[in-house]
């Protein structure tokens, strides 16, 4: 099925970012998809744009478009491969990331439709996986507000939930009871960050606190298992100065073994069932030791890797993780970002599809979540670029006959 089609637009995504739609058309039908955006980006991600920002990232697409044009649209690794011979450089810098992830994913988009069949099963015809959705109550760091907490993203999974529809509730109580202990703890209203989570005016000890009494009262209730994790997106503490990790909203500082036994120190005193990034991206090893000595806690990199297969193999040879997150942007088309995820599944990794900080209201990271096989989708619980990828498992799991949730720890 050829592509017969292809333009693109610069569009917006909930924070007001630009990013780059791009619509395929492929057996008739036509795809689109827009380039979601990072805050906290890792320093080996693709670039999201051409040197000459996001409008000449759209217009190029006219320039190389009939290298596109007559390829196959169900072939996502050969299309793949045609992008990036027509980019040229290792990571997008000359026809933009943006540009990669929006074809590469509308084209998929345009086969599946063409075909009558899910995106999910274009990229596994035999995916019968539900990813448990990862979703945060509180965020602080790059998304939220100076005096929100230093950590990223605190997070829960509703591991004990039966069902998409059970599972995607228990994440909404435990958001609107969070929500409604800060209004009355806390003088004054609360606002939410870029993702949705609430961003009061507390200590990262707090936060987590606060979350996991919320976690554990739902669950009470319900009779469910829920359970806590947190990003550091711990690039975003840590200078490289002086190799200290900062804590703005308690002051404190600390060294890299003080990261080290920090971060233990978090994992017991809360329980945590998953860390992502606790340690800046560099640092191999450090995520190694934590691997080894948190037996309990799955040991995450998002930006240690930034779904980079040649960095994904380092992580294996010193055995720096447990689970690992996916992110299309974060290397550039689909089938690349297909690629490193079938590799960190053979690894024995926990696989995690996430969003991006500045995301929009398109429901592919489902799709994507789904036919990659992960265990845990991480896309937030409020708002209408977080609900729609929600909305979308539900529709999933009721399409997908023979589907069960996937199994986690
Ligand atoms: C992360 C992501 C998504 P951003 O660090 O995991 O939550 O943040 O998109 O800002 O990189
Ligand atoms: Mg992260």
């Amino acid at each position: 099925m050829r592509v017969e089609a292809l333009s693109a637009r610069v569009a917006f995504n909930g924070r007001g970012d630009p990013g780059i739609e791009a619509e395929v058309s492929a057996g008739s039908e036509v795809g689109r998809a827009l380039s979601p955006s990072g805050a906290s980006r890792g320093i080996h991600e693709a670039v999201p744009f051409s040197p000459g920002g996001p409008d000449e990232t759209a217009r190029l697409v006219s320039s190389y478009k009939r290298r596109v044009v007559g390829e196959d649209a169900t072939d996502i690794l050969g299309l793949a491969s045609t992008i990036k011979k027509i980019d040229g450089t290792p990571n997008y810098s000359r026809i933009g990331g943006s540009a990669a992830y929006s074809i590469s994913v509308a084209a998929a988009v345009a086969a599946s439709r063409a075909r009558g069949v899910l995106l999910c099963r274009l990229i596994d015809p035999r995916c019968n996986t539900l990813p448990y959705p990862l979703g945060n109550v509180i965020g602080g760091g790059k998304h939220a507000g100076e005096k929100s907490p230093s950590i990223q993203e605190v997070l829960v999974a509703p591991l004990g939930a039966t069902s998409m529809r059970e599972a995607i509730q228990l994440n909404f109580d435990v958001h609107s009871r969070v929500g409604r202990e800060l209004s009355s703890m806390l003088p004054y209203p609360v606002g939410r960050g870029d993702e949705g989570g609430w961003c009061p005016g507390l200590t990262d000890e707090d936060a987590i606190q606060l979350a996991s009494e919320a976690a554990r009262e739902v669950a009470d209730r319900s009779g469910r298992k829920i359970r806590v994790g947190v990003d550091f997106a711990a690039g975003s503490l840590y200078n490289p100065k002086d190799g200290r990790y900062r804590y703005r909203a308690s002051g404190k500082s600390v060294d890299r073994e003080g990261q080290l036994s920090y971060v233990a120190e978090l994992c017991d005193r809360f329980d945590l069932f998953y860390v992502e990034d606790p340690l800046q991206e560099e640092d191999f090893d450090g995520f190694a030791h934590l691997t080894s000595s948190l037996r309990k806690t799955l040991v995450v990199g998002d930006d240690l890797y930034t779904t980079n297969l040649e960095r994904l193999k380092e992580g294996a040879r010193r055995k720096s993780t447990s689970g690992v997150i996916v992110k299309v942007n974060q290397v550039g088309t689909l089938g690349e970002a297909e690629e490193f995820s079938s590799s960190s599944k053979r690894g024995g990794q926990t696989l995690i599809a996430s969003h991006r900080s500045g995301d929009n209201e398109d429901p592919h990271l489902a799709d994507i979540a789904i036919g990659f096989g992960c265990a845990l989708i991480k896309c937030g619980i409020i708002g209408a670029e977080r609900t729609a990828k929600l909305n979308a498992l539900l529709m999933r799991a009721e399409k997908l006959v023979r589907a069960r949730m996937a199994k986690v720890g």
